[in-house]
């Protein structure tokens, strides 16, 4: 019986039998777009095992004495690479809860990687350029976007059934910066709009 259990848990995971595309909006509260927000979708029946992958390339680059992206989305478990593109050399660093590290100084064509073990949010800072600020989202769900200068944020095949909608952005009012709804997702696509409060101080490293 608990084979059988097992298998059919399996099964479950390996072929949703109904998924469908959801197209999450984020509003401020005029109702303006928000970009770089990140939205991200867990089914109540859970996630597939094994390794998370994005189709973007887990890569916070350090150019122009800016981070690029600002928001990096990350898979739990996986390295993100913090390529030097400048002349110039940075110390990349995060005290964040549960992302902590530091990249002591390296130059230019220089490459470092880090591992984020749990999920969470890791601010990163440069310990040479005060205004170098970016945030890396570590998420343990595959289903994760961000959202593009319209506000919107696709996330495709989410399997059917009910599921914990999440938006998170550094300057959303609330705990954690983030918000939670409860969703229902059904085979046809469906558009939700989130409205929030971002006019929080973006948060500190
Ligand atoms: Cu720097």
């Amino acid at each position: 019986m608990r084979l059988l259990l097992t298998l059919l848990a399996a099964l479950s995971f390996a072929a949703p039998a109904v998924a469908g595309d959801l197209t999450v909006s984020v509003r401020d509260a005029a109702g303006r777009p928000v970009r770089d927000a990140v939205v991200t979708v867990h089914p109540a029946a859970g996630v597939p095992r094994g390794p998370i992958r994005f189709p973007w390339a887990s890569r916070m680059a350090q150019q122009d004495v800016r981070f690029l992206p600002y928001v990096l989305i990350a898979p739990v478990g996986g390295a993100v690479a913090f390529p030097n593109l400048d002349r110039v050399r940075h110390h990349v660093y995060s005290f964040s809860r549960g992302a902590r590290f530091e990249l002591e100084l390296y130059g230019r064509d220089e490459t470092r990687s880090h591992t984020f073990t749990t999920p969470g949010v890791a601010a990163l800072g440069c310990n040479i350029h005060d205004e170098m600020l970016a945030y890396i989202k570590v998420v343990d769900t595959p289903w994760a976007m961000k959202t593009d200068t319209a506000g919107d944020a696709i996330l495709r095949g989410v399997p059917a059934g009910g599921a914990t909608l999440r938006v998170w952005h550094p300057r959303l009012a609330g705990r954690g910066n983030e918000l939670a709804r409860p969703l229902t997702v059904s085979a046809a696509p469906a558009r939700h709009t989130i409205f929030g409060d971002f006019t929080a101080r973006a948060v500190v490293r």
